[in-house]
């Protein structure tokens, strides 16, 4: 059946003849002309109106074009339409989406998913290959992960080993993945971070990640963490199920994943030589548009013919289709690169009820704000008229854009429609008002939910701090005029060749070795590592005991940045502007006085606010380093980043898998 899935196409090639077929007597469609919004309405009309000749073939009931009333509706009656691929009905016309498209139906939970499963392993294949898409209509060159876009759910209970196979296909060059939420604890080798964790795997090689879920679960996603490559099209949703989840599916009938991200029509390298240049300050690269699963529409006009590029002009919107008055849970992934979202569904309210893999009590808002990296559940209710069908608005903060990109349209979009109702009427171009936007003012700056509407349903006091650390955060023009960023005054590199892991295990193992007290013993357990070269600024947080490290991040810039602390959740302390209140702290907040700090919100991707400061606690027991960085991709490239060593003591004493290290060994000649 059409309604379990999601069509995002559209059949026909000709926008005048489905425009008048949405128009006219079919009775598919009833919405009056803009002629200012053609192309948008026809684009979702002929979506919708594919959908019910998929549903109508699918079912055999021989519900055609050739019933329209009009000659040229008639003329244009002989779409290539056939039901969604595995569904009933024709099999040998040509598929609704081009084959390098992920299936939208992947992106369903399936809901028999047995979260009580005893642990087991899992094992999955990533490829990663080049070549070309247009996820938007605008052809360019892409990264697939086993040829689609975007890539494929993986899935796994708590206390499962996952062994994912990443096989590189590039012409030349390296990849990484990184489980972005996940603990590794035990395994930091495995968390994907070029220059810190591993060095990345050649072109032609492929590298088993392997490792547990443990004390997690919700939602997550991987993606390569090798320069700026997630935004050329590495990216996909990690779901991690646990037995506590029987308790909020009482909330819910079906479980969606939405990645949302910016989309640039450009390889992600050439636009990172374009802010990478000398003079340019603070002027990131400002997406072309938006995607929502791998989809939306793009105006091709706005490109004039001598511009370089290609454009389909056949893209469309994700739909989801939803039973009315059942309850679904969109799991909300911001995949991107730079741009914050306002999230909303016209006349639907949404009730938050996790982010980053905490659940919180039902919060319900009418926008929500998500910036790259975060993630959030909400719960939509189909109990609105079945007569019309709804957008989602995935809206851009604009301005958080330093520049102007006047092809960008800031709403990406995506459709819900009930499918139980008749579908006649459709949302159509802003200003239409058969689906309507809330009242509700859109944001001006980039920033989180207050983290206080937040509040974890498993309550969780954080221990009392036992370590403070400060670090500062500025962009300012470096060495050859570029702007560069620095944290406590250091811009972050990938080392090439090995990795700060393989330097703090070799360094630990040696000063161990010597006593403690031999040459290699300037390895600092606490307070900032010398010795990793001048782009690493490392923090050493816990040697033998496990410490509470409290983190204030001072932004010394004008720009809204989420940082995301790999391999922990943090709980986040207080923010703020101005001066920081030292007697507050150690009255109350290092010695986490629970009516001051309670239940505090834990994620591990936060906004930290323009010239603001963030006050995030974790709990150092997990050895390894640790990365805390924007996930700007612009901004992690031009350095953002600093790392964290937890547990020196039994870092020293872990055996580097060799396939790891041999990822930095040059291949022998
Ligand atoms: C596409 O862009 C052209 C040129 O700016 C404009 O005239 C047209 O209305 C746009 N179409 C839609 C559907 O927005
Ligand atoms: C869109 O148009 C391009 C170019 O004609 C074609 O390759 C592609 O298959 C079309 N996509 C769909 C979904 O029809
Ligand atoms: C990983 O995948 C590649 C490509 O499919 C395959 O050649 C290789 O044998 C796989 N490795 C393992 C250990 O399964
Ligand atoms: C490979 O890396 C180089 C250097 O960063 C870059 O210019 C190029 O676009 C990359 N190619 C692919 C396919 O990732
Ligand atoms: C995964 O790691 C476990 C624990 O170290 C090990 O026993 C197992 O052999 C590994 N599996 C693969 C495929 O590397
Ligand atoms: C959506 O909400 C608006 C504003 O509350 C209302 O005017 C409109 O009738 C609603 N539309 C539908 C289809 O429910
Ligand atoms: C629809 O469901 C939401 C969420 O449960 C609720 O807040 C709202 O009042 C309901 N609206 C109607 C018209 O039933
Ligand atoms: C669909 O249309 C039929 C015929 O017009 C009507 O009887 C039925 O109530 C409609 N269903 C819904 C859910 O609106
Ligand atoms: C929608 O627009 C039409 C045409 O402009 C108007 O007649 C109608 O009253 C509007 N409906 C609502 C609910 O605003
Ligand atoms: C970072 O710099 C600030 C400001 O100079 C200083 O207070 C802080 O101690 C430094 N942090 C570390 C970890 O050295
Ligand atoms: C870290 O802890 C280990 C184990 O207790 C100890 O041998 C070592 O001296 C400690 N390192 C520092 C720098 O305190
Ligand atoms: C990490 O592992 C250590 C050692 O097994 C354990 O004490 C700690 O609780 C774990 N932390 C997390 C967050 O799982
Ligand atoms: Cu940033």
């Amino acid at each position: 059946m059409v309604a379990e899935g999601e069509s995002n196409s559209k059949q026909f090639t000709e926008s005048s003849k489905v425009n008048e077929l949405t128009s006219t007597g079919n009775g598919l469609a009833s919405t009056p002309k803009r002629p200012g919004n053609s192309r948008t309405r026809w684009i979702i009309g002929a979506i919708v109106v594919a959908v019910i000749i998929a549903l109508a073939l699918g079912l055999g009931l021989g519900l055609g074009l050739k019933n329209n009333s009009t000659s040229s509706a008639t003329e244009s009656a002989q779409p290539v339409v056939t039901p969604l691929p595995g569904t009933a009905g024709s099999a040998s016309t040509k598929s609704y989406f081009e084959e390098w498209r992920l299936d939208p139906k992947t992106y369903i939970l399936d809901p028999s998913w047995d979260i009580n499963e005893a642990p087991r392993t899992r094992h999955y294949d990533l490829v990663i290959t080049e070549g070309q898409g247009w996820p938007d209509g605008v052809v360019r060159d892409m990264l697939f992960i086993n040829g689609k876009f975007p890539g494929p759910l993986i899935e796994a209970n708590r206390g499962d080993r996952l062994i994912v196979n990443v096989t590189n296909l590039l012409r030349e060059n390296s990849t990484t993945m990184h489980w972005h939420g996940q603990y590794q604890n035990g395994t930091n080798w495995f968390d994907g971070t070029t220059g810190v964790t591993q060095c990345g795997i050649p072109a032609g090689q492929s590298f088993i990640y392997n490792f547990t879920v443990d004390n997690q679960f919700g939602t997550y996603w991987y993606h390569s963490h090798y320069s700026t490559q997630y935004l050329d099209g590495i990216v996909g949703p990690l779901i991690i199920h646990a037995p506590e989840e029987a308790a909020v599916r009482q909330l819910y009938d079906q479980d969606r994943i939405v990645l949302v991200q910016d989309w640039y029509h450009d390889f992600s390298t050439v636009n990172l030589g374009r802010y990478l240049v000398p003079d340019n300050e603070n002027s990131e690269p400002v997406p072309d548009n938006g995607l929502i699963n791998g989809w939306n529409y793009f105006n091709c006009s706005l490109y004039d013919p001598d511009s370089g590029y290609t454009c389909y002009d056949n893209s469309t919107y994700t739909v989801f289709t939803l039973d009315p008055n059942t309850r679904t849970r969109f799991r909300f992934i911001n995949t991107g690169a730079f741009a914050e979202f306002e999230l909303s569904f016209d006349n639907h309210t949404l009730s938050v009820i996790e982010a980053d893999g905490t659940l919180v009590n039902p919060h319900p808002v009418h926008r929500l704000p998500i910036h790259v990296g975060q993630r959030y559940s909400a719960i939509l209710t189909t109990n609105q008229s079945t007569a019309t069908n709804y957008w989602l608005r995935a809206a851009m903060v604009t301005f958080c854009f330093t520049i102007d990109n006047a092809v960008l349209d800031p709403t990406t979009r995506a459709v819900v429609s009930y499918s139980g109702g008749n579908n006649t009427v459709f949302p159509l171009a802003e200003g239409d008002n058969a689906s309507v936007d809330w009242a509700d003012a859109y944001g001006v700056k980039c920033h989180d939910l207050d983290p206080s509407e937040l509040v974890p349903s498993e309550r969780m006091v954080p221990p009392a701090a036992t370590r403070f650390w400060r670090v500062d955060f500025s962009f300012g023009i470096g060495a050859y005029q570029m702007d560069y960023a620095k944290v406590n005054g250091t811009t972050w590199k990938p080392l090439e060749g090995t990795t700060t892991l393989i330097e703090a295990v070799d360094g630990l193992a040696m000063a161990a070795g010597s006593g403690g007290s031999g040459s290699g013993s300037g390895f600092a357990t606490s307070g900032v590592v010398s010795g990793f070269g001048e782009n690493q600024f490392v923090v050493g947080v816990s040697n033998a005991s496990v410490e509470v490290v409290d983190v204030l991040i001072y932004s010394l810039d004008e720009g809204a940045h989420p940082f995301h602390l790999h391999g922990h959740d943090f709980w986040i302390l207080l923010t703020g502007s101005g001066p920081f209140d030292w007697a507050n702290y150690y009255q109350n907040i290092m010695p986490s006085n629970p009516d001051v700090v309670g239940n505090a919100l834990r994620r591990d991707t936060l906004t930290i606010a323009p010239y603001a400061w963030a006050l995030i606690r974790f709990v150092a027991d997990n050895p390894g380093l640790w990365v805390l960085h924007c996930h700007i991709a612009w901004h992690m490239e031009a350095g953002l980043l600093m790392q964290f060593v937890s547990r020196a003591d039994v870092l020293g004493k872990m055996q580097i898998p060799e396939d790891v290290r041999g990822l930095c060994r040059p291949p022998p000649s």
